[in-house]
């Protein structure tokens, strides 16, 4: 990392509150990578350890949507210790599908303390990924991180890539070589603009990191982060998607209180969206990032309207159907709760302090409403846990309690019903979790509501 990104954190400036942004609050998050596939936005993510001081970056995560609101946590689905060629680092990654397979890009540095990027392959979006190579397939130079790949309407795949100068390879049919020979973008001010602030001979221009390759109406845009020091994003296009580069300015400033930032675009349901990361979850910082999105709009002559950070994406397209069995760790926002994973249930959320909550949006119980809630948990304490369950707000209507039992561990668990007052319409769902311990209240793995 560029040691002025280390001076920023002086000034780094937490944001807290925002109303859907960050996307995920059940970890750190960051370096969002967005791919869409049957109807599903797949987000793949990095993962800041919780309390790092440093880019403690050990493993990638994936989280899904189908209306942009409600989020559901599928857990760690690769890790850097997946290669065993690798030492550490796993920083931003990117998935694509082809022909039924998916192809997971991620940067690492090896044993030897050499960076490079590494090619993960699985028969599912939600893995098991594994490394059909066993060495890394791009190690180039010390510049091997943040990969971005794009498959063109001609089926030829890209693999961008690079700090501080962004470097291609065409990539061969099977997704996992290249023939050709690796090229570098010229790092022009024409195609990344020029660097403000104290001159630096290997960052003449605002190009730093993060590329993210996208291609609308025959444009390619080249999203990047950008410098000096704190990071913006900045986009430049072409109408080819290897240059060259006309550069079209900032396109998100530097803000969110963290001093890195990394684009990832999509197009879903008829609209464009732009994934980033800042600081803005409590105890957030450049080293504890978490994930945001915001709509994108194009002006007529296919530049983008500026961006700031804001609370989010607010209408969801689509309802929630109460009546199926949903998973604890779908929400669409949630306070002092952690996602973990096991074995025995997979993914499910821990409640670290009395009044912690989850949220999920637009839910649609219906004419006929429901009268019965069951969900499956369990707490290690003896003392009284529970679980409210509220309509529209964290006081809003209480229309049902759970008591949790002592199961004794997060391996055990008990399947609760408990009646409700009848509910009918569309409303949102707040758990609200009640309990004296001072940490690890209760444990919730699923609910579903019936009539
Ligand atoms: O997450 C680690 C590094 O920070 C990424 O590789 C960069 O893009 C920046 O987000």
């Amino acid at each position: 990392m560029h040691l002025n990104k280390i001076r920023f954190l002086l000034y780094i400036i937490p944001l807290f509150g925002f109303a859907q942004n960050p996307i995920i609050q059940t970890n750190y998050t960051a370096d969002p990578a967005p791919m869409v596939y049957n109807g599903k936005v797949y987000l793949y993510t990095s993962h800041d350890e919780d309390e790092s001081t440093w880019f403690t970056m050990n493993d990638w995560k994936l989280y899904t949507t189908e209306d942009m609101v409600n989020w559901t946590d599928h857990g760690s689905v690769l890790s850097y210790k997946n290669f065993g060629w690798a030492k550490m680092n796993a920083w931003a990654p990117q998935c694509i599908e082809r022909n039924g397979k998916f192809y997971m890009y991620v940067p690492i540095t090896d044993r030897q303390g050499k960076n490079g990027i590494g090619v993960a392959v699985a028969n599912s979006p939600y893995g098991p990924f594994t490394d059909p190579l066993g060495k890394p397939l791009i190690q180039n130079s010390n510049a091997d991180i943040d990969p971005t790949v794009f498959i063109d309407d001609d089926s030829q795949a890209y693999l961008l890539w690079g700090n501080p100068e962004c470097y291609y390879v065409k990539l061969n049919e099977d997704m996992i070589s290249y023939n050709d020979e690796i090229k570098v973008f010229p790092n022009t001010i024409e195609s990344f603009g020029k660097r403000t602030g104290k001159e630096d001979p290997r960052r003449p221009t605002t190009y730093e990191e993060g590329p993210w390759l996208y291609k609308r109406n025959k444009l390619y845009y080249l999203f990047f982060a950008g410098g000096p020091i704190s990071e913006h994003i900045g986009y430049s296009t072409s109408k080819s998607p290897v240059g060259p580069w006309k550069y079209q300015g900032v396109l998100m400033p530097t803000q969110g209180g963290s001093f890195t930032n990394h684009p990832g675009v999509i197009d879903f349901k008829g609209k464009t969206y732009f994934f980033y990361h800042n600081g803005a979850l409590p105890g957030g910082s450049g080293f504890n990032r978490s994930v945001s999105v915001e709509e994108l709009s194009f002006n007529p002559d296919g530049t983008i309207k500026q961006l700031n950070m804001t609370e989010g994406i607010k209408k969801g397209l689509a309802i929630v159907n109460p009546y199926v069995k949903s998973e604890a760790e779908t929400m669409a926002w949630s306070k002092d709760v952690k996602a973990m994973q096991n074995d025995e249930v997979g993914v499910f959320i821990t409640v670290m302090k009395n009044d912690a909550f989850t949220k999920i949006k637009d839910v649609d119980f219906r004419k006929e409403g429901a009268s019965k809630f069951t969900a499956r948990v369990g707490t290690t304490h003896n003392s009284a846990v529970s679980m409210e369950i509220r309509l529209d707000g964290l006081d809003g209507e209480l229309i049902g309690t759970i008591k949790v039992p002592m199961t004794g561990g997060n391996d055990r668990w008990q399947v609760v019903t408990a009646d409700v007052k009848k509910v009918t319409g569309i409303h949102d769902v707040y758990f609200v979790f009640k309990g004296k311990a001072s940490s690890k209240i209760m444990f919730f793995d699923y609910w579903m509501f019936s009539k």
